[in-house]
Order: structure tokens, then sequence, then C-alpha cells
């Protein structure tokens, strides 16, 4: 394996030794480490406001020219709607529970009302599930748990009604697309992600309008996905939703795979459902035994129960051989720290996050495709992604481990440095050359933002161990009390 030069910072453990407490103020809110850089203090409040300030900065541009819209295209200054014209006021259900979560509470407000009296799912428009499951249902509910507002819960109910026809296949996988109207579902060939990330909102959903309907269809997908993996125990890219037969039978934890593996973890930990505990200790196991790439160095030390940060890769493999097909990884796999950590694998968790973090300084922004064996990029672009600000906000939960407020913080003024506007924030074309391209997708509100200030801001801000994270960041409170 092609050893990767960039080091992490504070990665010798030794720079805990060396941490200052400057008196009892900042003691809450100030951190001073060592790093391989030289000593570098971490001011979380001032990074906590300057979070909020990038997120309004972002916000007014969006507002002041695409309000009513889904997207802002920040170069341009046009606006997009995803679905032919028709608006579902993408940016604000998915910014909602930022906006309260940031402290921003009259726009939240006025945005709430907005939203209540506009959006209408009764159209006729043929939508993605995966993506208005994630973004509409789930920004809806958590928007609901926190200001009680029925209207919001109406929403969910509306358009849960609407989606359940795509779950109406032979096998209970749904189909990727369902017309709101009609309900006319279409293209049959999914993915687990799309049809395994839907439960932590569909059964939210059945938790608080009590119908059950809406748990059980999304369960059945999930768990029609899990029952049909490989011998060895793997998933594929593609499944056909009318036969079950595997289209693409390339296994990883990257796009089309990812948060299938989340939402097995999640659901055991929102609703207690044992089924999803099982179904996640059989495939982890698989996952670390035939997707996980380790260097030679590193597996002499982790047979010794030890591993060593930095060393630790998930590739791709054949999921029927387990035979290595790829050697790639990327920003969208940056989720999977997050997901090891929830788990307890903080020795996993840590090891790669460190090597994703190197990932992320090889141009000082993190790339779609990365080769970890070449150390090449294979796919430049950076379209905002929020995963690897997620894992560094849950392995500081878990760990208090300053470094990765550090990590944070590095990773913050990269982004602030090459993805914002005159107007807004705008993702890269390439990381390499840092040209920027013409879209500010939804989600820099939802997720990125969002787990940039939580790992900076004061923990009362909310509870972690209250909730559990949709895969688009979305807190859902583990009681549904109305
Ligand atoms: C988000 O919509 C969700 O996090 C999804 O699970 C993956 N892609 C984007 C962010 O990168």
């Amino acid at each position: 394996m092609t050893k990767i030069r960039h080091r992490a910072h504070g990665q010798n453990e030794t720079f805990l030794k060396n941490v200052f407490f400057f008196g009892s103020v900042l003691l809450l809110c100030v951190v001073s480490l060592p790093s391989d850089t030289g000593a570098q203090t971490i001011d979380k409040k001032a990074a906590a406001e300057s979070v909020k300030l990038e997120f309004k900065h972002a916000w007014d541009g969006y507002k002041q020219y695409c309000w009513g819209h889904d997207d802002l295209k920040p170069l341009s200054k046009t606006c997009r709607d995803w679905y032919g014209g028709q608006t579902i006021l993408m940016t604000p259900v998915d910014s909602l529970d930022s906006l309260y979560l940031l402290g921003f509470k009259k726009e939240a407000d006025d945005t709430r009302d907005y939203i209540a009296k506009n959006l209408s799912y009764d159209k006729d428009m043929s939508v993605q599930v995966f993506e208005i499951t994630i973004r509409e249902l789930g920004g809806l509910l958590s928007s609901y748990e926190i200001t009680k507002d029925k209207r919001l819960l109406a929403l969910a109910d509306d358009l849960g009604t609407r989606l359940l026809p795509a779950f109406d296949s032979v096998t209970g996988i749904p189909y990727r697309f369902v017309n709101l109207k009609t309900g006319a579902k279409r293209d049959p060939i999914s993915n687990p992600a799309e049809a395994g990330t839907l439960l932590i909102e569909f059964g939210t959903l059945a938790k608080l309008t009590g119908k059950q309907v809406y748990y059980n269809k999304a369960k059945k997908a999930l768990v029609a996905i899990y029952n049909h993996r490989s011998d060895i125990g793997l998933v594929g890219e593609n499944i056909n939703a009318e036969t079950a037969k595997w289209t693409n039978t390339d296994s990883h934890v990257s796009g089309g795979i990812d948060s299938y593996y989340e939402y097995l973890i999640k659901c055991n930990l929102l609703f207690g459902d044992t089924d999803c505990r099982t179904m996640w200790e059989d495939s982890i196991s698989k996952v670390n035994s035939h997707l996980a790439d380790e260097t030679d160095n590193l597996s002499k030390l982790s047979r010794t129960g030890k591993i060593v940060a930095g060393d630790l890769w998930y590739g791709h493999a054949d999921m029927d051989s387990g035979k290595r097909t790829a050697t790639t990884t990327g920003a969208l796999d940056a989720f999977f720290p997050a997901v090891l950590a929830l788990d307890g694998d903080l020795n996993r968790a840590r090891a790669l996050q460190d090597s994703l973090f190197q990932m992320w300084r090889l141009n000082h922004i993190e790339p779609e495709v990365y080769n970890y064996k070449t150390g090449k990029v294979e796919y430049a672009s950076y379209p905002l992604r929020p995963e690897i600000v997620e894992s560094t906000y849950y392995l500081y939960h878990f760990t208090k481990d300053p470094k990765y407020l550090a990590m944070g913080k590095e990773m913050w003024d990269d982004f602030v440095k090459y993805c914002r506007t005159d107007v807004a924030y705008a993702g890269l074309k390439s990381v390499e050359t840092k040209e920027k391209t013409d879209y500010m997708h939804s989600f820099v509100f939802a997720e990125t933002f969002k787990y940039f200030y939580l790992l900076f801001a004061d923990e009362k801000v909310l509870n972690f161990n209250d909730v559990v994270f949709n895969t688009e960041a979305h807190p859902m409170k583990k009681n549904w009390k109305n």
C-alpha cells in the first residue's frame, strides 16, 4: 500500500498530555493543543459563531435569489427546482431544524409558517423516494419534534401516504420513483442505500401518527436487502425490486450502499428493534472481514488487539467472491467512522478517520473518489458534502479528544476558503484546481453547517443521547410523545 505522508493533527497521542486549560471560563470553550505544525488554539465559541455567520450568509443568498424554489445556483444566481419547475421547497424544509438549532428562531418561525402555508405534495410529479424521504420527510419530522407544529406533521403524513405505493413490489423493495399524485411507480433497479434508508423516517412517522403501515413497509424493504446478501454476507450495488436479483455485485460502503449500513445500526438505537441489531452485527463483521483494507503493519497490530491510526481504509470487493475489485474511497465513505463510533468500535473509527483526513489534506478539500493505493484522486469534485464533518463530530462526542476539534477547525477553514462565494456557498468542480461549480445542495444547510456547528457549540445545544440523526442529519427524538 502506498503510504501517504500527510499526517493528521495530533496523531501522536502524547500531545494529549500537553493540553492546557486557562481558567474556568476558557475551560469550557478554548482548547489548546500542539499539533504536527506547532501549538494551535481552538476557540470553540469563536468557531461556533463563525459557523453561524457563514450559515446566515448562505441562507441569505438562497433567500435573496431563490426564495420559494428548491435550490440556489450560487454562481449564476439562478434557481433550480428538482422536478420540472414545480417546487417542493427543498432548501427551506431541509434547513428548518438547523435554523432552530443554530439559534435563528425568528427566521425559523417565518420559514416554518411559509412552509405550512405554501408546501403541497398534491402534484403530478414523479419523485425519487430516497431523496424525498431523507430530506423532506426527515426535515418535516425533526422540525415537528422541535416545534410541535401540527401542520408539519400533517404534511409529513400526507407525503408518507403519497410515497407508500413505491413499496408495492413483489419483493417489498421499493421502486426508485413514485408519482405523488397518481402513485405510478418506475425504475425497479434500485440499490441498498435507496431501499434501506427509509426506516428512521417512516418509523418515526408511524410512531407519531400511530399508523404502523409506515414502519412495516420500510422495515420490509430493509430486511429484503439483508435477506438477499451473498453467501459471504455482503450486499451489491444494484438490485432489481421486481426479482431481487443483483444487477451489480460490487460491494463497498460508498454511494449506493452507504446509508443501508447506517440504518441497520440506527433502527435499533431509535426503535429498540432487535432484528436491526442482529442484521447490523452480522453485516459489520462481514464488512470488516471483506472490505476493510489494512497495511501489513496494521494487520499485525490488530492481531494483538491494538489498531494504529491512519492505516485503515475500506475498499471495494465482489459481493460473492470477496475478491478485491477497487482500492477507492471518497467523500461519501467518510460517514463510516461515525457509524463505527456509534457501535463503540473507537479503534477502527479513529484509524479510519485519520486515513480520511489524510485524503482531505491532500488538496485541503476531499475529493469524491480517491484511490488509497495509488494516492491519486480519481474524481475530483466536491459538492459540499458533510460526511467527514459528521464523523469528526461523532468522534469528538465519544472521545472528547481535542485532536478532533483541531481537525474540524482545519476543515472549516478550508471549507470557507474554497467554497464561499459572494452570495452563498458553492461546490467545487475540482478539489485540485478549486474551480467552483454552480450548485449549492440543500444538504449544506441540513448537514454540513449543522455538523460543524454541533462540533464546536456547547453540547447543551443538542443532547446527543436523546436523538438519532437520519442520514440527512435531521435529529429524531428517541421518544415520540406528542
Ligand atoms: C446527503 O443527502 C445524505 O447524507 C446522503 O446519505 C448521502 N448524500 C448526501 C450528502 O453527501
